[in-house]
Parts: structure tokens; sequence; C-alpha cells
């Protein structure tokens, strides 16, 4: 089987969430370094465009964002499982119900708190982009810093809702197994971590701490590094596989198989493109070429982006 190759990059929580998805399965996998900001040249012709990471590419086939990431991991790679349990459908519906808010009401303000509070470490083109990214003006340092403790205000009542989850951790969220709802509650408190040092608000809550040194045992797999021009030439030796679209699905922005579209996450400016291979409610695939790799199938989950029809 082709190899598994993540393009990710140190302090990135969705990238952290995927290095311990291989941990907790257990697998070897090939590591190239993306940049944090904009532009990613070795990066983008693997994407159709997208920009954010992690993406794990397969042969010629990229999966971009970690939600269909983590499908496509727990489909090739059943045990150890995502969803442990007695009724794995019921654990992976949760689990997703999870993220959702741990990856929005947990994850961004916590985010912007800690980047807030530490805006003098980053260079400045580093808020630009994310400003960009969004669609705002350029922040001053000051601005930045400023948005700090708002987001902590936002944050804390979250944190709140971890420590109750950990406190009834036996010894994982969902029993005596880890899954994946133990990762997506932990990154972005890694986040936290990782950009902040030890945090009190964590402290505070011994079994908080204790939980996250069991989450953070699962490790990170075998990873062996690969630079990013041998990845482009991966990509370019092997066949995106064959996908047949599921005829019967109607998207309800009414675009079908072999259009044109672009694919953005919601309320972000930057967008992939390429022809449309196949949707359902759980994903969209798009057939992307690209001089330095040929054509690749770039995969994203349904949810959290919105799709358009663009002139060829
Ligand atoms: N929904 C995406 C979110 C990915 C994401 O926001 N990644 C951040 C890094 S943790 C990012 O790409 N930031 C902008 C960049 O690196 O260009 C996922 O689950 O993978």
């Amino acid at each position: 089987m082709a190899e598994l190759i993540l393009h990710h990059y140190d302090f990135s929580n969705f990238s952290e969430k995927v290095r311990l998805i291989f941990g907790l399965k257990g697998l070897d996998w090939r590591s190239v370094d993306v940049p944090s900001t904009a532009p990613k040249p070795n990066f983008t012709p693997l994407t159709g465009g997208h920009r954010r990471a992690p993406a794990l590419q397969i042969g010629a086939d990229v999966y971009a964002d970690s939600a269909i990431i983590a499908d496509e991991l727990e489909r090739r790679y059943p045990e150890p499982t995502l969803y442990p349990g007695d009724n794995p459908a019921q654990t992976a519906a949760l689990t997703a119900a999870l993220a959702a808010w741990a990856e929005r009401d947990l994850l961004w303000p916590l985010a912007r708190y800690i980047t807030g509070l530490h805006a003098d470490r980053f260079p400045e083109s580093f808020h630009y982009d994310r400003a960009t990214l969004h669609g705002k003006p350029k922040p001053t340092v000051e601005q930045v810093q400023a948005s700090a403790e708002r987001n902590l205000a936002q944050a804390r009542p979250q944190i709140a809702r971890v420590h109750d989850l950990a406190a009834a951790a036996a010894p994982y969220l969902f029993g005596e197994t880890p899954g994946l709802a133990d990762i997506v509650v932990y990154h972005p408190l890694w986040l936290l971590e990782t950009l902040g040092g030890p945090s009190e608000m964590i402290d505070a809550a011994p079994a908080t701490r204790a939980w996250m040194s069991r989450v953070a045992a699962l490790g990170h797999g075998a990873p062996v590094g690969m630079s990013a021009s041998e990845a482009l030439d991966v990509a370019r030796g092997s066949e995106p596989e064959e996908i047949a679209p599921d005829p019967a699905y109607r998207s309800p922005e009414s675009v079908g198989p072999g259009e044109q579209i672009s694919v953005s996450p919601l309320e972000e400016k930057s967008a992939a493109t390429g022809t449309l291979l196949a949707i359902d409610d759980k994903r969209i695939v798009l057939r992307a070429n690209h001089e330095r790799v040929g054509e690749v199938n770039v995969h994203f989950p349904r949810a959290g982006y919105r799709l358009r029809q663009v002139e060829d």
C-alpha cells in the first residue's frame, strides 16, 4: 500500500490531532513540513490551491482536512478503532458533535487568547496572514494583543466543561479505551500550552492534567522525514483513485460531477479549484491538475465547506 504522507507543521493543533491518530493506531508515516503562512508553493499543487494544514497524501489522493483524514484512516486501518465502546456508530456521532464544539467554541477563543497574549513573539507577517485569510484588514500587534482579554473571557467557560469531562473520564472520555473523542478535546488545550507554556487554567484541575498526560502518551506513531519535493514526485508518479459519483445525489447548490468548482472553508477567503468528481453529505472530491504533479484527487468533508461553480 502507498505510504501515508502527512503535510503539517509543528505548532499546528489540527496536525497534532492527526499525529495522535497515528499514535492511537500505531502507524508508520512520512512527515513533510509545510510553512505556517502563505504562500506554500510545494503544498498547494497537491490540494487544488487549499492552503490549510494538515493534509494527508496517499499516492495521488490528498485528504485535506483532519476530519476526512480521520475517516480515511479509520477506513483503511480499522483496528484499533477511533470509536471504542459497544456502539461504534453512536460513539462516532457523539465524537463528531464533540468535535464541532471543541474545534469551534473551545479552540478559537483559546487560539486567539494565546496568540494575542504572545503577539510580539510572532512576526507581523503571521498576524497579517491570518487576518487576510478571514478577509479582515491588517491588524497592529497592539490590536492582536488587545483581543487576548475578551477571548480569555470566552475560553474559560469552555475549559470548565473540559474539567467536568476529565473528572468523569474513566480513564478516557468514553471509557477504558482512548478514542478520537479524547483527541478532539485535547488538541485545543495542547495548542494553548504549546504556544504559552504550562497553563494555570489546566493546573487548577488535576484530573484534566492527568487525562491530558494519558492522551499525550498515545504518541505520534513512527514518522520518518520526507522532503516536499519527494512528496510531489510521489504524486506525479501515482494515479489518483477512480471514484464513482452517486448518481442519485443532488447537492443543495445544484452542482454536479464534471463541473468546475471551487471549495472553500466556510467564511474564509481561500479556495481550492478543480473538477467535481464526487459529492454526498459526507464528502466532496475534486480532481485537480497541476503541472508539477499531474492529476490528483482532493478530498474534503462536506460539513464546513461551501461550493461554487466557476467559469471554465
Ligand atoms: N478544518 C480544518 C482546519 C485546519 C486548520 O485550521 N489548520 C490551521 C493550522 S492548525 C491552518 O491551516 N492555518 C492556516 C495555515 O496554516 O495556512 C481541519 O480540521 O483540518
